[in-house]
């Protein structure tokens, strides 16, 4: 399996996934900073320019979700989703939908506020707009946390992985996710696991990590 990334992008969450599995992979770095992310080899693989993208053999994976169900899938042993058919797996889709689809759909917006508006001054104040609003959604996953630990309580999983990478992305925003004691508590534990440390370490990253 080959892995296209970018240190700390949306990449992140399948990087943790494949060194929680524990089998060879190979990383190949897409250089942002020389925009090969938008290159026609890149493209081919991903028609929309975007990271990260997983080879598995044959098959050409986009959409970090659809990326991280496939892991889950393809080996249950590592325990990243519960098992199919329960309750818990049902609502282990659901955080990982929501978690695609609503804040990691907002960070565009607040990373990129320029491809929202037709007029460049109109930037900021769509960036604004778009903190205001992960906020919101941050405190709503919180609450959800109930107990915790996790997001599906008692029981770790790749959900739980992919919370932490928008933790993380949100560090420095006015009101972090970190300030938030529950979605805190959840990064320190995510933070635990060898597997995390090894990918952060991988990628170059370094503390503070959220
Ligand atoms: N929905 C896509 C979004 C991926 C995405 O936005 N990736 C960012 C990095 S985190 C990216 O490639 N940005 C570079 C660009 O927009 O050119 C996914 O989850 O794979």
């Amino acid at each position: 399996m080959i892995l296209h990334y970018y240190p700390g992008n949306a990449s992140l969450l399948p990087h943790f996934m494949l060194r929680e599995i524990g089998r060879p992979f190979e990383l190949r770095l897409v250089d942002r900073t020389r925009n090969e992310q938008k290159s026609a080899e890149y493209l081919q693989l991903n028609p929309g320019g975007l990271i990260p993208t997983l080879v598995d053999g044959s098959l050409v994976l986009f959409e970090t979700a659809a990326i991280a169900l496939h892991l889950a899938d393809k080996y249950p042993d590592a325990g990243l989703a519960p098992p199919f058919g329960s309750s818990d797996r049902a609502q282990f889709y659901k955080w990982m939908v929501h978690l695609t689809n609503t804040p990691q759909a907002e960070f565009r917006a607040w990373f990129y506020p320029h491809e929202h508006v037709s007029d460049e001054a109109a930037a900021p104040s769509v960036k604004a707009a778009a903190e205001i609003r992960l906020q919101a959604m941050f405190a709503r996953i919180e609450a959800q946390l109930g107990e915790g630990p996790w997001l599906l309580g008692e029981r770790f999983s790749a959900a739980d992985l992919f919370l932490f990478m928008l933790i993380r992305w949100g560090r420095s925003m006015e009101v972090p996710p970190r300030s938030r004691a529950g979605l805190m508590a959840l990064a320190e534990r995510v933070l635990e696991r060898p597997a995390v440390q090894e990918t952060l370490a991988a990628e170059g990253i370094e503390s503070p990590f959220v």
